[in-house]
């Protein structure tokens, strides 16, 4: 497949002003006639050739100006027709089969309904048509299908008119008055019900909202309309933002690739982030739900009223449409824990990425496929790219450059350089060099040395960043941090500062606040770098127990238990030295179990050991390999430890959380809180953890505390593991996320049997391959299962490649995404990296592989 380069950009020659569709749906055959009004690009470089993208397409008949046309012919997958003069209609017929669609791209059929996804290039199995992000057109589309089959006929913007046809048919037409690119059309027909609701928006407009789902699923709708409720009205606050069609529809699917879709007036959600009650939905499914709905409504402005100019922009409307989500749930549950989150999120699946082979700046240079391209980097280090500079110029100044950049380029196809310039002029910042963390890949690493200088603290900053493939000697990035300098003597709290260093390396002066300074850096977590300091473990204590930034606490602790953990898993710690570090963090854990000033959910957060993903990347920095399997032994040792260790502090606090009620404002961190212990508990007493986690599964009067008993009960060998599987199974037979939940809960257990017990679960009757749902919830969670996937014998890893290799006819999309997990072996053991390569080198070697599964595959092993 061909390499395609942001440089090689050139404008489309023609414009497509008007676009009309016409759909006879049908499950296994829907033919689709478009009509095209086109035009000559003034802005483009004059040509005869209109060339409209298709897949897997064949035309049925083209007319030009309403007459049958000779003048074209097929390219490949494309259409292209020869056009002279300025102006034209085509007509093109395509007919095609909804049902045998299984890479969910395009029209495809879902539990008997039929849908569309069209990011970022599914248009092209619908029609043939430019489906690039710049040719923005105005779709008028009428759809006609039987009315048993398909009662509800939806599509984008207003819906115009409807009526009956013949023999059972019925017909609707939509027009959206809103030019937008193809990939934003979408068209959903079927068997639905409604929530609906009114929202009025700031002009005194009432807005029309439904979320469509099968009408079983309804009760379980509250929370995604309240959601979208509160999300329109954040952006009015925060941003600025109105909505601008009179109608807004949700419709939750069950097979679908991603989470959801921001379809202009039409999003198509994954159902996981639609429905949602206590019974069948965690905390962090609420969360999610509300967090995926404000996204995809914040695309109506960061991604639809001003799109991409191409796909390497995707960071444009992705990285700041994630910031905004960010920004609006630290706003509805709380900052200092949901940017511990985001933090974590980024550190588990950017930072991998960041120093692996498939590294890319968050605007990417080239591509085969641009599915690979929906990255962590692409949306979550975009998204600390546009806050880092949010930072550099406050709250209030940065809102001057986005309702510059909204202003200036609504209704454009945009570029990140147009982004990064409104917010230059809008904010009054200078952003030359800030340019780099567009262009450069790799997390840059911050070595920090520090004297006692003149009456201050001379803290002197050095920057490297990392060489990625394609990339070596990177210029310095202005890295911008909030910095404070407390007195471990005094326990004076030092006054908060912002640095920003701009040079390899950098000294800044900062002021004392007592005799025995201790350096809180990187607050908030401002920047996305690794910081590299050699603290006293006694100033980390310090930092956990006193810090005011709720955020540097968490990093203290953190940093505690890597900095033990990476040295006894690589062998650097005698047994002196091993107890000394596990002493240590036990105080630590005892003063943050005990601080009754802290909230649970926040206690939750701090006493949350670091992912043994967090540890791969830390132990693997410089020229040290990662060994799972050690950092599993230590992590399990540590735990083991904080369990006999602080058994009677961690009891009472359990006495405690435990009689907080479902809907005490404490409660969310109380149930936090009780998981951690039931966790430390299974390290430490297994037996124990066995009995309570039972009893708390028995009394559960929600999913989060039954979940969470549940998964204490899956790592272990008890007979009421298999009692309580077989419970949870029954209760939910028929519910496919809560059925989801329990493949996970197996496939990502600490079970020593975890493999043979995946190997079962890919032949139970609920397993299938078709929903991309039911594979992550196993392969997914079983690749990221550090104990299951790193068997010694390769067993889990060959595992995975088989998965591949099965899903990559069906869901090329789906299956290139398990390919990044085997990735990872250059950073790894020799033994271990030699039977991942093995098992990449084997995936490439086969027959007919996707363009998806081809590019990530050739680059994990370049
Ligand atoms: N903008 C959406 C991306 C998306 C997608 C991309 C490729 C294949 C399937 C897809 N489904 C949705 C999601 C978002 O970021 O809001
Ligand atoms: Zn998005």
């Amino acid at each position: 497949p061909p390499v395609i380069r942001r440089e090689d950009y050139t404008p489309y020659p023609w414009l497509i002003p008007a676009t009309k569709l016409v759909f006879d749906l049908g499950v296994n055959s829907t033919k689709v006639t478009a009509t095209l009004s086109v035009e000559r690009n003034p802005d483009a470089g004059a040509s005869a050739e209109l060339r409209l993208n298709g897949d897997s397409l064949k035309a049925d008949a083209v007319l030009l100006d309403g007459e049958t046309a000779t003048c074209w012919e097929m390219d490949e997958a494309d259409l292209v027709i020869t056009l002279p003069g300025e102006a034209h209609e085509v007509t093109i017929e395509t007919t095609i089969d909804p049902s045998a669609n299984t890479t969910l791209m395009g029209l495809y059929a879902s539990n008997g309904m039929l849908c569309t996804q069209c990011e970022a290039e599914g248009f092209r199995r619908i029609t043939f048509f430019p489906d690039r992000p710049d040719v923005l057109s105005t779709y008028t589309v009428r759809m006609e299908g039987p009315k048993d089959q398909f009662p509800v006929l939806l599509c984008n913007g207003n819906n115009t008119a409807s009526g009956e046809g013949e023999d059972g048919m019925h017909w609707a037409e939509w027009h959206d008055p809103w030019p937008k690119p193809s990939y934003l059309f979408a068209l959903v027909a079927g068997d639905l019900a409604a929530n609906s609701d009114t929202f009025t928006t700031m002009n005194g407009r009432e807005v029309e909202l439904n979320v469509w789902v099968r009408a079983e699923d309804l009760p379980r709708t509250d929370h995604a309309v309240e959601s979208l409720k509160k999300s329109m009205k954040w952006d009015e606050e925060t941003f600025g933002r109105e909505y601008d069609l009179d109608l807004y529809n949700i419709v939750a699917v069950s097979d679908f690739n991603m989470g959801a879709m921001e379809n202009k007036g039409l999003n198509v959600f994954n159902t996981k982030y639609v429905l949602a009650d206590i019974d069948t939905a965690t905390d962090g499914d609420f969360d999610a739900v509300e967090g995926v709905i404000a996204h995809e409504y914040f695309h109506n402005w960061s991604g639809n009223r001003i799109t991409c100019r191409d796909w390497f922009q995707l960071s444009l409307k992705e990285g700041f449409t994630v910031l905004r989500d960010q920004l609006f749930s630290q706003d509805m549950q709380g900052e200092a824990v949901k940017r511990i989150e985001d933090v974590r999120i980024l550190r588990a699946a950017q930072f991998p990425e960041d120093a692996g082979p498939l590294a890319h700046p968050i605007r990417p240079d080239s591509y085969r496929e641009i599915s690979n391209f929906y990255t962590a980097t692409v949306y979550n280090k975009g998204a600390e790219v546009i806050r880092m500079m949010r930072t550099m110029a406050g709250t209030e100044k940065f809102r001057l450059g986005t309702d510059l950049y909204f202003d200036r380029h609504d209704g454009e196809a945009a570029t990140c350089e147009d982004f990064v310039t409104a917010i230059e002029d809008g904010a009054g910042l200078e952003l030359a060099q800030f340019r780099r963390w567009y262009r450069q890949a790799g997390t840059p690493r911050v070595e920090v040395s520090q004297e006692l200088k003149d009456g201050g603290l001379a803290l002197t900053l050095k920057q490297t960043v990392p060489d990625t493939p394609g990339q070596d000697a990177k210029g310095a990035m202005p890295i911008p941090l909030r910095v404070a300098v407390h007195c471990r003597e005094t326990g004076a709290i030092g006054e908060e500062q912002l640095i920003v260093l701009t040079l390899d390396e950098e000294t800044f002066i900062l002021p004392l606040s007592g005799p025995v300074p201790v350096l809180s850096i990187n607050r908030g977590f401002t920047a996305p770098v690794v910081i590299e300091r050699d603290l006293e473990r006694d100033d980390l204590v310090f930092l956990a127990a006193s810090d005011d930034d709720p955020f540097a606490r968490y990093e203290a602790m953190q940093e505690l238990a890597v900095n033990h953990l990476v040295a006894a898993a690589s062998g650097d710690l005698d047994e002196a030295g091993r107890a000394a570090g596990k002493t240590a963090i036990c105080d630590a854990v005892r003063a943050v179990v005990t601080d009754s000033e802290l909230d649970d959910a926040m206690r939750g957060e701090l006493m949350t050991l670091p992912s043994e993903t967090y540890l791969f990347e830390a132990m693997a920095s410089g020229m040290r390999k990662a060994d799972p399997g050690a950092i599993h032994n230590e992590r399990e040792q540590l735990k083991t430890a904080i369990g006999v260790t602080l058994k009677r502090e961690l009891e009472s606090l359990y006495a405690r959380v435990v009689d907080i009620a479902f809907d005490d404002p404490a409660g969310r961190g109380a149930r936090k809180v009780k998981s951690i212990i039931a966790g430390i508990f299974a390290a430490s007493d297994p037996e124990r953890a066995a009995i309570m986690a039972a009893r708390q599964f028995d009394e559960a009067g929600n999913m989060t505390d039954r979940q969470g008993a549940l998964m204490v009960l899956c790592g272990l060998q008890t007979p009421a593991r298999d009692e309580k599987l077989k419970a949870f199974f029954d209760r939910y037979q028929g519910n496919d996320l809560v059925i989801d939940k329990w493949f996970t809960l197996q496939a990502f257990s600490l079970h020593p049997d975890v493999i043979d017990q995946v190997n079962e679960l890919a032949s139970h009757p609920d397993f299938t391959m078709k929903n991309p749902n039911r594979v992550r919830s196993l392969y997914m969670a079983f690749a990221g299962n550090p104990q299951g996937f790193h068997a010694i014998d390769g067993a889990g890893y060959r595992m995975i490649a088989d998965l591949i290799l099965a899903l990559d006819p069906i869901n090329p999309q789906t299956a290139a995404r398990f390919v990044p997990a085997l990735g990872r072996w250059r950073r790894i053991e020799s033994v271990r990296a030699g039977l991942m390569k093995a098992q990449l080198e084997r995936i490439s070697e086969a027959e007919g592989l996707s363009r998806d599964t081809f590019e990530q595959v050739t680059r994990s092993l370049g």
